[in-house]
Formats: C-alpha cells, structure tokens, sequence
C-alpha cells in the first residue's frame, strides 16, 4: 500500500522533550522503513529562517513558513515531523489550516498536533542549555514560559504529560493513533 504523507506537529516548552521524542519517533518510522523527515531548530533555523528571531511577529513568520514546508513533505507522501516551540494558537491553527486547505496540493493533507506538556518549573529545573538561567538574568529576552507566553492547546490531537511518560511510550502513543487514523 502507498504510503500516505501527513504532518506530526509537536509543540512545547525549551527543554519540554518534544526534539528527543521526535526523534525517537523518526528512528522508530524509519526502522518501519517509512519516508519521513523531521525538522527543528537545527536545520530550519540557521538555514531558510536564519533572519528570524523570537518576537512574536518573527515567530509567527517561523511557524509560517515551517508549515509551508511540512505541508510539501506530507504532499509528497512524507511523514513530517516539526518541533518547535510553537507558542501561539493562531499561528498553530495557520499551519493547520494551511494542510486543510488543498489549494496547490491535490488533497487536504492530516495534520496531528502534539502536546509535549511539562510545568514550566520542571522544564527550568532540567534546562540542559542553561537557557532558563539566562532568560531569569535577563541575559535573553522574550524567553519562552519566563518572559513571553505559551499558548496551550486545548483540542491537540495528542497531550503527552513529558515528565510521567517516557520517550518509549510516548513514541508508542502517538505511533498508535497514527496506525488508528490509517497513516502508518
Ligand atoms: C524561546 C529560544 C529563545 C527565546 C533562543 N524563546 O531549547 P532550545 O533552545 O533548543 O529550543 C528553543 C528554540 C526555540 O525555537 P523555535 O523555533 O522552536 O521557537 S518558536 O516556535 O517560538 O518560533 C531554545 C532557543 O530556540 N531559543 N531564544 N527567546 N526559545
């Protein structure tokens, strides 16, 4: 059977965990031998989007554009995997809507949010980058959960509670309800 594309949009805090479990994911959909592709800070962020920075307006412009290009993976039958912050509803419905809208592609494309959920103080105490310390010298400004906001979601299709799960399972959570939608 041909595989189906879709987008795999995960959102949370810095160091909330949704880069690792991303990661695990992809390995597991690549061991299934599934195309998929994953893209994060790393290579979105010093390359197409490396004249953004963290207003909110730049942000807007980021998740924009990430969108843009999740959606053309998932066109040509990809899985895509995003993580990013993601902090504003708004700009997380523009990326759904933008898989629900077929304009250029031949069909709405699925679009599964997921919510890696972490209380803020936990995401401070592992901060792995010393991030938080900084945004809490106010080395760095508009610092996402300290000094700029994180709009939860209330209707993801996804809600992974980061610090009682482990990346196996929630590896498996979300594996699951893609099998369930027919994506797998
Ligand atoms: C939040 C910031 C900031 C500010 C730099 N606020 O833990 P990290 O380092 O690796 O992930 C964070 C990443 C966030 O970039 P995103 O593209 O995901 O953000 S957004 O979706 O809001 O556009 C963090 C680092 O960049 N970082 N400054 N001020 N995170």
């Amino acid at each position: 059977r041909k595989q189906q594309g879709c987008t795999v949009w995960f959102t949370g805090l810095s160091a909330s965990g949704k880069s690792t479990i991303a990661i695990a994911l992809e390995q597991h959909l690549l061991h299934q031998g599934l195309a998929c592709y994953r893209l994060d800070g790393d290579n979105v962020r010093f390359g197409l989007n490396k004249d953004l920075g963290f207003s909110p307006k730049d942000r807007e412009e980021n998740i924009r554009r990430i969108a843009e290009v999740a959606k053309l993976f998932a066109d040509s039958t990809t899985i895509a995997l995003t993580s990013f912050i993601s902090p504003y509803k708004a700009d997380r419905q523009l990326a759904r809507e933008l898989h629900a809208d077929a304009k250029g592609t031949d069909s709405p494309l699925p679009f599964v949010e997921v919510f890696i959920d972490i209380p803020v103080e936990e995401a401070e105490k592992r901060d792995p980058k010393g991030l938080y310390k900084k945004a809490r010298a106010g080395e760095i400004k508009e610092f996402t959960g300290i000094s700029a906001p994180y709009e939860a979601p209330e209707n993801a299709e996804i809600h992974i509670h980061s610090e009682k799960t482990s990346v196996e399972e929630a590896v498996l959570i979300i594996t699951k309800y893609l099998e369930e939608k027919g994506l797998l």
